[in-house]
């Protein structure tokens, strides 16, 4: 039987043990399970019953392996769709409408690359270094959002992102920042807290818009045209088919399932978009009053699964951006590393 790790550092030394090593991307090589068959009783009922009485999981504490791959798996993609999530805005930046749009679009592309850096410390302190995450990121080997290999072709795209892929990430992450790993509970507050300024950002923008010439209400109803499909991808696959909430649920790392997050996003929403005078792209969507949740066409689950295994039309672009970034920043974590090298004045 494995031994349960005893401190961060213990579990940090794990990870490099080939024998039980944990992470890597989605594949998790080192984790040879995916059940708690392994773990000891005792030690697992107690990890459980903390969960059920509320208390948070520290990383120090002793947790189930499968919880701590989870965990990676979970708040890995996490970050990375943070920080490939602020490239679709990220070119608009230059080309916003006017000084003020410029600014508060920079400020929230920093904000979301900031969520990155919050998510990477959190997914660390489970053992997985920071440049795995990003080599896994950069060889494809991690997922990240569906939503961000999609192309923004006008500033109404951008909108759409600010305002409603904002609005979604709130549903979830309000919930899931109940839950029970406390770095991860801890990033999702402060992430919260800017999201829900970006959501006022977007949905400024959008009324702007709305409230506009007919050619910028056009422009937005053709964001919202091509947008809400992988908005609805973006809650995850249906529950029917959804391979880890019914774990992540257990374990109070997700607080509600896919359809649920769905379904919440769809009732504080569709009112706000009809309500612009827009027409949301699914002739069936409508509020059932028998079940009181939202009936919609069923979202196509196979160009989900194109788009999140690499095969959207901007994943090669984004990736390729992001290996840029990487190889050109190279230099200066180099330069961190090595306390010796003296300080060089630029020429320019
Ligand atoms: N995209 O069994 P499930 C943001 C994968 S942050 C890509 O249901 P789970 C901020 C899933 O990984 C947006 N892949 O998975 C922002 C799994 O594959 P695997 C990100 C997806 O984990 C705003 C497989 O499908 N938010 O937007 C997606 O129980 C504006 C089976 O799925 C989070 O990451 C997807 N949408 O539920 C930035 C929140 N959905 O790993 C810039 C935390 C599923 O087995 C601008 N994450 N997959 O190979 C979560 O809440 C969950 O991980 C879900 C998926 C709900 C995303």
């Amino acid at each position: 039987m494995q031994t349960a790790p005893t401190s961060l550092s213990n579990s940090v030394l794990l990870y490099f043990n080939p024998e039980i090593m944990y992470g890597g991307g989605n594949t998790f090589e080192g984790v040879k399970t995916d059940s708690v068959a392994q773990e000891d009783p005792i030690l697992l009922a107690a990890f459980e019953a903390r969960i059920a009485r509320g208390e948070k999981i520290e990383p120090t504490d002793w947790m189930p392996q499968l919880y701590r791959k989870q965990l990676i798996r979970m708040i890995e993609q996490h970050a990375h769709s943070e920080i490939i999530g602020a490239l679709p805005e990220g070119t608009w930046i230059t080309r916003a409408p006017g000084f003020k749009r410029k600014m508060s679009l920079m400020a929230k592309v920093q904000d979301e690359v900031g969520h990155a850096q919050l998510l990477y410390s959190a997914a660390e302190t489970l053992g997985k270094p920071r440049e795995q995450m990003i080599d896994d990121l950069i060889n494809g080997k991690s997922k990240y959002s569906n939503i961000f290999n999609y192309p923004t072709f006008t500033w109404a795209d951008c909108c759409f992102i600010s305002w409603l892929v904002d609005a979604g990430a709130i549903v979830n992450q309000l919930a899931n920042a109940k839950g029970s790993y406390g770095p991860y509970c801890r990033a999702l507050d402060r992430i919260c807290a800017e999201e829900s300024f970006h959501l006022k950002y977007g949905h400024h923008c959008v009324i702007y818009l709305a409230s506009g010439t007919q050619k910028q209400r056009d422009m937005f109803q053709d964001a919202l045209n091509r947008w809400w499909p992988p908005m609805m991808h973006f809650f995850g696959p249906s529950d029917k088919i959804s391979t880890h909430t019914e774990v992540l649920m257990r374990w109070k790392v997700k607080m509600g399932t896919n359809d649920d997050m769905r379904n919440q996003f769809l009732d504080m929403y569709v009112p706000k978009i009809w309500e612009l005078g827009f027409t949301i792209p699914d002739p069936l969507l409508k509020k059932n009053s028998e079940t009181g949740k939202w009936d919609y066409t069923e979202p196509d689950w196979e160009e989900f699964k194109r788009v999140i295994n690499g095969d959207g039309p901007c994943n090669k672009e984004r990736l390729e951006v992001r290996r840029i970034a990487e190889e050109r920043g190279r230099w200066v974590r180099e330069a961190l590393k090595t306390p010796s090298t003296s300080y060089v004045m630029p020429l320019a």
